[in-house]
Order: C-alpha cells, then structure tokens, then sequence
C-alpha cells in the first residue's frame, strides 16, 4: 500500500534530470534539499495527497485514469494522470510549455516509497522512507 507519510531520503540523478527540465542551477541547489514530504491516503481508485516542501504546501487529488493539471514548484505546468499497472503507479504528464512528456513511477520496495522520473531520456529517483 502507497498509504502513509514519506519523507523524502535521498536521490539518484536529480540534478541531472531537472537540468534536462531546464531548471538553473541555483534553483537545483535548492530543489535537491527541498525537504519533500508527502502524504499518499488512496481509497479504491482515488488519492488525496499532501506535498510540503521547503518551496510550498498544496494538496491534490486525482483518480486513476483521469487527467489533472499540476504545477511544478518551478511553475512548469503539466498535465496528465496517473493509472495503477499491478503495484506500480504509472504516470504519464505532459508539460504545457512545450508539449513533452514527463513518466514517471512509484513504487514501495521494503520500507521505501520510490519514485521514478523520466525526461527526454534522462532518468532519475528519489527514494522516501515512512515518518
Ligand atoms: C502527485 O501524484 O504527487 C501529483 C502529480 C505528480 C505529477 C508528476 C510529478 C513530476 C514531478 C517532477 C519533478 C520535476 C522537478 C524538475
């Protein structure tokens, strides 16, 4: 089950991928310390979730299949849904600005939540532990 809090424990290629998102660097400074915390709470095909970070608070909620909008703490607009393919969350967003699509995953592994961005080729994760 996604269900719980997570806070946010280390990355693989953060740095990398949101340089392939075109985000400068002091801003990946500090999006690679963002202390993010999310707060997954799934009922059947549904999830409200809660994302606190150094940069906001906002919650959001969505159903699987069906497409939403969401805003990157940066402002990049996307959009795009989530779908449920045997225990892993797929995603599959589009950016606004420039129409390419961002994928991405998650998955709980043990005690840790991860989750997966792809970019225009370039992968990366950020791992979670329950708090
Ligand atoms: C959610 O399920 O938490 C809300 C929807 C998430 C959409 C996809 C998020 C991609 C975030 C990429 C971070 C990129 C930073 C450059």
């Amino acid at each position: 089950t996604f269900n719980g809090n997570w806070k946010i424990d280390r990355n693989e290629d953060y740095e990398k991928f949101m340089e392939k998102m075109g985000i400068n660097m002091v801003k990946r400074k500090l999006a690679a310390h963002d202390n993010l915390k999310v707060t997954l709470e799934q009922t059947g095909d549904k999830f409200h979730i809660k994302e606190t970070s150094a940069f906001r608070t906002l919650e959001i909620d969505f159903t699987l299949g069906v497409t939403f909008e969401y805003s990157l703490a940066d402002g990049t607009e996307l959009s795009g849904s989530w779908t449920m393919e045997g225990d892993m969350l797929k995603g599959a967003f589009n950016r606004k600005d420039n129409g390419k699509l961002l994928t991405t995953t998650r998955i709980v592994q043990g005690d840790e939540l991860i989750q997966s961005y792809n970019y225009e080729g370039v992968d990366a994760k950020r791992i979670f532990k329950k708090y």
